[in-house]
């Protein structure tokens, strides 16, 4: 790779404007110019990407595979651009010609092909997986319509259709002549062959899967993977046959079923719904996927299977993926002709599998009889793996019936996913320490007395290249000037511990200060541009940003809100240290209740905002759309960081370390990686408050807790409730299924019980807040432990650990 030139370059930019806008320069517009941008990077990266797969081809190295049904990529534009190292040549440039480049960016329309934690996590660990120059590539849907835009109108949640590539999306490769076909339904015929049962799919529905290839570049380095994305077609334009027989309305839809498997992303996160088509989008990318490992492996490994899972790992994320298990066995068996033992110890090998949930109500469980029509011969599969693996159970613990049978993939009428993922993979991991723990101990407690040797724990990481050196330009510039520059390169990040020395250092923590006051005021300005509302950067800027979720409670930050303002009419010369509250993140379409807390969040805010007694010292904010791009501008701004999920229900959490490593305190409770942060800064660099895992899952032993103790003792809490349904916020906008939900269901999440230990702790957290010097030390040390919380340690832990591969050493190739 050169470093770029930039007088060359300028030259280069200006005819590509010209190129794809058929018109002077001068006339060009910011749509040209980032196509024209886009272009140039593309064809940069592309002439290492065909060098790179053809290094791959020799197969010298492991390769791992991400199978995801989700990959929250975020916009790529600026992130190849500083991963090439052209970050400076086209900032300048684009200067020198007058141009903006923050609007060129935001041409891009940010793919939106996951729901949060779980694709935004691949995302990361593509990154951190090229930046540390090793072969690991993304399998999954190229969603047509991605996560719905959302927009709030009324108060209220409105989806809109992202329909994201309307305009083409420059980043892609379409691959036609490498799709496959995918079979659907029909029926199994066996036949024997030279005395063996041969099983013959037949009388199947085909649907071709197109794979679209997006770059994954390095950083500063020559290392280009690939994240393939599958796109599903009619195999015929037309269906021939059914069309000239005169049923055009049946070829028809026979061509928008197939289309329909790749044409939306359900919008659901933590949490299963149970629909065919999403049994079918879940088979399409794990059959097309495998098909073409399976092919580019024989190619050149002389036609042979034999060291595939010494070569291969397939990496499953959380159970979407989990017919990877019998789909390999099928090729192994049905098209390679390895016996069963042999088949199953290359499929075992081969697989791993992290869960990234223990709420009951996202385990994936599918009726049998859907299985077994839509994946004849997959099923068959299945019920063997099951059959044999019940047979072992039942010989090895034969006093254990019913923990046998609870263990089984087939129970109940039901496919059980995770079990299939467990039984088939030989790595089981969850996504933080507590996790991991609650993983052991509750929900599979089952499986890891029979396979403790496959239990693991990686926490969780985010890259620092797109969530600090991307988004917090002035603030890498001042750890560069104040540490230098190691901590940025691949895997190195906990180089920030040289920062510890300066959180003392008044110099220091005056320029953190200013930086973060900088950033706020740019928060505040974008939200003044596109809502009206005007905020004070001097203010505390507290932040929840996140998927909208009763377990992740954004109703107590609000009902403290309500609190907060309660008493600042109560009293208007109360000691107060002026606060902004944002909010942001999307509810899925069908959950009324977490639409209902978006509706009071806004209510509530046009209430405060609209206050002239309060609304200099008190502001809410609901910022619409939350994505990667709106993310990217709201952690540099934050100050407190809320992190506040009933314990034990957040599996990790990765919000809670890009808040982190942008200096933010975390407010939050004992739960998920939390814990982890509060281990790395110390107790008295985060606020902590509510009860523990170990508490909420004891009272839900003895039926839960008593909600209404709470508003019969607290007349605070008590008005707050009151206010709910009582006509405060206009006669037409009550709260009834919040309030019920909190006092007749008696409150499964525990907001009320640990509201009194919430409001304790922001009151802590905005007296600590006026010793500026002191808070500013918290920042900084949150920081400089910030390093462990990358995904390239994430990576690194998964090569040692699970995917026994060697590891890694950074060798710089520019720069
Ligand atoms: C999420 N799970 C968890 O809710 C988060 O705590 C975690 O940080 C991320 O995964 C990444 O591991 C999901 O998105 C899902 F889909 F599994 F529910």
């Amino acid at each position: 790779m050169k470093t770029l030139e930039k007088t060359s370059f300028k030259k280069a930019f200006i005819k590509k404007v010209e190129e794809v806008s058929g018109e002077d320069f001068s006339e060009s517009t910011t749509q040209h110019q980032y196509q024209a941008l886009s272009e140039l990077v593309m064809e940069e990266i592309t002439a290492e990407w065909a060098a790179n797969n053809s290094r791959l081809h020799k197969m010298e190295e492991k390769q791992i595979y991400f199978f995801s049904i989700e990959f929250l990529i975020g916009r790529l534009l600026k992130a190849y651009i500083n991963n090439l190292g052209w970050d400076g040549v086209v900032s300048e440039v684009l200067c020198e010609l007058g141009l903006d480049y923050e609007a060129i960016q935001a041409r891009e329309h940010d793919p939106a092909l996951g729901n949060g934690g779980l694709g935004r996590l691949m995302a990361c660990f593509l990154d951190s997986t090229a930046a540390m120059g090793f072969p690991g590539h993304g399998n999954g849907i190229r969603y047509k319509f991605g996560l719905f835009e959302q927009k709030i109108i009324n108060n209220e949640q409105v989806e809109v259709a992202d329909n994201w590539l309307k305009n083409g999306y420059p980043f892609e490769i379409a691959k036609p002549d490498k799709s496959v076909v995918v079979k659907y339904k029909g029926n199994v015929r066996t036949e024997m062959v030279n005395g063996k049962l041969v099983f013959i799919h037949e009388n199947y529905e085909p649907v071709l899967a197109v794979p679209y290839d997006v770059p994954v570049q390095g950083y500063h380095n020559k290392t280009v993977n690939s994240l393939r994305l599958w796109s599903a077609q009619p195999v015929e334009d037309f269906d021939l046959s059914t069309f000239n027989q005169g049923h055009f309305l049946k070829a028809m839809q026979r061509r928008s079923e197939a289309e329909a498997i790749s044409q939306i992303l359900y919008p659901n996160d933590n949490g299963f719904e149970g629909k065919q088509l999403r049994l079918k989008q879940e088979y399409f990318f794990v059959c097309a996927g495998l098909k073409r490992i399976v092919r580019r492996y024989k190619k050149f490994n002389h036609g042979s299977m034999d060291g595939f899972s010494d070569k291969i790992c397939i990496h499953i994320n959380d159970t979407h993926p989990a017919l990877c298990v019998p789909e390999l066995m099928r090729i192994l068996i049905d098209e390679e002709n390895y016996e069963w033992d042999k088949a199953w110890d290359m499929t075992v090998k081969s697989i791993s599998f992290t869960n990234h949930t223990v709420l009951p109500e996202a385990l994936e469980k599918w009726p049998i009889d859907m299985v077994k029509e839509l994946l004849p011969r997959v099923y068959q599969i299945i019920e063997e793996i099951n059959r044999r693996f019940v047979n072992d159970m039942n010989w090895y613990y034969p006093d254990q019936e019913a923990r046998n049978y609870s263990i089984s993939i087939l129970k109940d009428g039901q496919v059980h996913m995770a079990h299939l993922a467990i039984i088939g993979s030989h790595s089981v991991n969850g996504v933080a320490e507590l996790h991991s723990k609650i993983l052991r101990e509750e929900t599979f407690k089952d499986f890891y007395a029979v396979f403790p040797e496959r239990f693991h724990s990686v926490t969780n990481g985010v890259t620092p290249r797109r969530f600090l050196m991307g988004s917090n330009p002035h603030l890498k510039t001042l750890l560069n000037e104040t540490i230098g520059a190691d901590w940025t390169r691949p895997n190195q990040l906990t180089s920030l511990e040289a920062l510890l020395p300066y959180a003392s250092d008044t110099a220091f923590c005056e320029k953190l200060g200013a930086v973060k006051h900088r950033n706020k005021a740019h928060l505040a300005e974008y939200i003044k541009k596109s809502q009206g509302i005007e905020l004070n950067p001097d203010s505390i800027f507290d932040i929840q940003v996140k998927r909208i979720h009763e377990y992740k409670r954004q109703l107590l930050n609000a009902l403290h809100i309500m609190y907060l303002y309660n008493a600042l009419k109560a009293d208007p010369n109360m000691d107060f240290v002026p606060k902004t509250y944002i909010f942001a993140g999307k509810a899925a379409p069908s959950y009324y209740y977490a639409k209902e807390v978006i509706r009071l969040i806004n209510v509530i805010a046009d209430k405060v905002n609209n206050d002239s007694a309060v609304s200099d010292r008190l502001k809410v904010v609901f910022v619409p759309n939350f994505n990667v791009s709106v993310a990217e501008m709201i952690y540099p701004a934050a100050e407190i960081s809320e992190q506040i999920s009933t314990a034990g229900k957040e599996a990790s959490g990765t919000g809670n370390m890009k808040f982190m490593m942008n200096g933010a305190v975390t407010l939050g409770t004992m739960d998920g990686a939390n814990v982890e942060i509060a281990e790395a800064v110390g107790m008295d660099n985060i606020f902590t408050f509510g009860l523990s895992d170990v508490e909420v899952a004891n009272y839900n032993a003895h039926g839960g807790y008593r909600s209404l103790d709470i508003y019969e003792s607290g007349p605070r809490v008590r008005e707050v409730l009151e206010q709910l349904i009582n006509g405060f916020f206009g006669n037409t906008s009550t709260f009834q299924s919040i309030y019920d939900s909190l006092l007749i269901h008696n409150d499964p999440y525990f907001v009320l019980k640990d509201f009194a230990s919430y409001a304790d702790i922001q009151s802590t957290s905005s007296s600590v807040y006026r010793d500026q010097k002191r808070w500013l030390q918290m920042s900084a040390v949150n920081i400089a432990h910030s390093g462990m919380f990358s995904s390239d340690r994430s990576i690194a832990d998964y090569q040692r650990e699970i995917w026994k591969i060697k590891p890694f050493i950074y060798e710089e190739e520019i720069l």
